[in-house]
């Protein structure tokens, strides 16, 4: 590669990738005024998650967990990042291909946003991604001003050597090199004093949008900072002391917030002011309503611990915790709305677009169900659906625990379909009963004599009877349990084991106040949840 061939690829490849910086600064300034409009990046994104197949996702759930999103948006800045260095090298050799190139991109991110199903359905929501066309197409141009056309010299300062030159055979012939600076081998058609302006603005532009969604995309983040949550009107009833058991290394009977899993489609997690939430209740009902968030303050709250649990659980799965809720009963609300008896589920929609179907039975039959304003005695962590969100005791979490909630409406199974069930997931979806073992840790090595064998079980809105354990095979065993806080929160079981040295297999299975024990057949979770025994190795020394 010559030094002119070099130098080259360097100025193309920061074009490039400066000119699309400074689109995507462009769409972050846009997109802090036009509030909820997602950036091209993020459209593009939440487009990659919503064609992600269902295996693909299932799979990145279980193994990237709650940074599948990081993942995700490094992955598309990346590609983003090598395709602008492309196209900006590509310029040298055609400038209306380069820059057709960077429009062609900016329209993906274009028909992204048009694809968008943020609450902000209107044109409002193209902004950002016309602002990053615009400025990434427009940036471009400015850095390759002459590029692989014919050279223009502006001045004596001017690196351009003469095209006529640097295509005449004798190019690189010593002599040849007379009429440009030798130790500065500018290409042809490069126009100094053009580029570094245009680095200039771009890097203030990309700058300035960076800075700008880091000072404005946190209007949630500061209403809930600013948010004050009521005492409960129906406090939940004191943890009894035999609900949590002192045993090193079991799942702490109460999760914190910061501890909970988090699972949702929402590539960035929607920054919802509370004093501008409003939910709509309509459908099949006699008088629709729309609500504000300082009218669900004023209704009479109950507290509440129920453990949610989400269907991608493999047997033995993390993605479970046990919170105390705060909220508004959904059957005061139905009540108030007048719901019609054709009616048999609600739709419930979040900002973000994302859908839930759930029964209607499940929300009027005398269960907890809320919606659910506080977690552990705070507002809702925006993660977890700030400013109000869906918990309904029972139900895996895509069939019920809507999160960022702004809408239901009450309708009939058969005249709508959800994000999962598009996906191939069942409409309905009850929590299966289930066990876990804690402790020992799988593959631990542990001292013969007493060992505590410990987990969870549960079965929401049933509650667990009795829960067993068996060692390689042999008689099922009952395990003690920790006292029942509800029905409606998982429950601590502890074994004491006599170990001796060897390699063990530990399985546990629960049976649930139906009289019904969970079945050693393992499936998975698709499309309803998984059953099976959880099992552990364990080595004994
Ligand atoms: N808006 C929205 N709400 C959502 C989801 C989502 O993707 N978007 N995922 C659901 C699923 S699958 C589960 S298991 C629970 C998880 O709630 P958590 O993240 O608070 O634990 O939220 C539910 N609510
Ligand atoms: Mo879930």
């Amino acid at each position: 590669m010559t030094t002119t061939s070099r130098t080259r690829t360097l100025l193309g490849a920061a074009a490039g990738l400066l000119s699309a910086a400074a689109g995507v600064g462009a769409s972050l300034v846009v997109s802090a005024f036009v509030r909820g409009a997602p950036t091209p990046i993020t459209a593009v994104g939440s487009r990659v998650i919503d064609a992600t197949p269902a295996a693909v996702k299932d799979w990145a759930i279980r193994t990237l967990g709650t940074n599948d999103k990081l993942f995700l948006l490094t992955g598309i800045f990346i590609v983003l990042a090598l395709l602008a260095c492309a196209t900006g090298i590509v310029a040298w050799r055609s400038r209306p291909l380069a820059l057709g190139i960077t429009a062609a991109l900016g329209l993906v991110g274009l028909a992204a946003a048009y694809a968008d199903r943020t609450q902000l359905a209107g044109p409002g929501r193209l902004a950002p991604a016309l602002a990053a066309l615009v400025v990434s197409v427009g940036m471009l141009a400015w850095f390759t001003a002459g590029w692989g056309g014919a050279p223009a010299r502006t001045g004596d300062d001017d690196l351009t050597r003469p095209a006529e030159l640097a295509n005449h055979p004798m190019a690189d012939h010593p002599m040849a090199q007379s009429g440009a600076r030798a130790e500065n081998p500018a290409p042809a058609g490069f126009d100094r004093r053009a580029f570094l302006a245009a680095a200039v603005v771009s890097g203030a532009v990309a700058t300035t949008g960076f800075g700008a969604a880091r000072l404005f995309d946190d209007a949630g983040t500061r209403s809930r900072s600013a948010t004050k949550l009521p005492p409960p009107t129906s406090a939940a009833a004191p943890l009894a002391a035999g609900a949590s058991l002192s045993v090193a290394g079991i799942t702490p009977y109460l999760t914190a917030n910061k501890d909970f899993y988090r699972i949702d489609t929402a590539l960035t997690v929607p920054q919802v002011p509370a004093a501008k939430w409003t939910l709509k209740i309509h459908g099949l009902v006699d008088n629709e309503i729309e609500l504000t968030f300082a009218d669900l303050l004023d209704m009479p709250l109950i507290e509440r611990r129920v453990t949610l649990t989400c269907v991608s659980n493999e047997v033995g799965g993390e993605y479970i915790g046990n919170a105390t809720w705060l909220g508004v009963r959904i059957a005061d609300l139905l009540e108030q709305v007048g719901v019609s008896p054709d009616a048999d589920a609600v739709k419930s929609t979040a900002v973000d677009g994302f859908t839930v179907g759930t029964p209607l039975a499940a929300l009027t039959d005398g269960r907890d169900a809320m919606i659910a304003i506080g977690m552990n005695g705070e507002p809702l962590p925006l993660d977890h659906g700030f400013p109000a969100r869906m918990v309904v005791p029972g139900l895996y979490g895509y069939v019920s625990a809507t999160k960022w909630l702004v809408d239901m409406e009450v309708t009939r199974f058969e005249d709508f379909t959800a994000y999962w069930t598009d996906r191939g997931w069942a409409a309905e979806a009850p929590i299966k009963t289930m066990s876990r073992i804690d402790v020992p840790a799988g593959f631990a090595e542990v001292q013969a004599g007493k060992v505590a064998v410990a987990g969870v079980a549960w079965a929401q809105h049933t509650g667990i009877k009795a829960v067993e354990v068996r060692v390689n095979d042999g008689d099922w065993q009952p395990a003690r349990l920790a006292t029942e806080d509800t029905v409606d929160t998982w429950r601590q079981w502890v074994y004491a084991w006599d170990a001796t040295p060897g390699s063990h297999t530990l399985q546990v299975r629960a049976t649930d106040t139906t009289g019904y024990t969970q079945t050693g057949r393992q499936v998975p979770p698709a499309p309803d949840g998984a059953t099976g025994w959880h099992s552990v190795e364990v080595a004994v020394a």
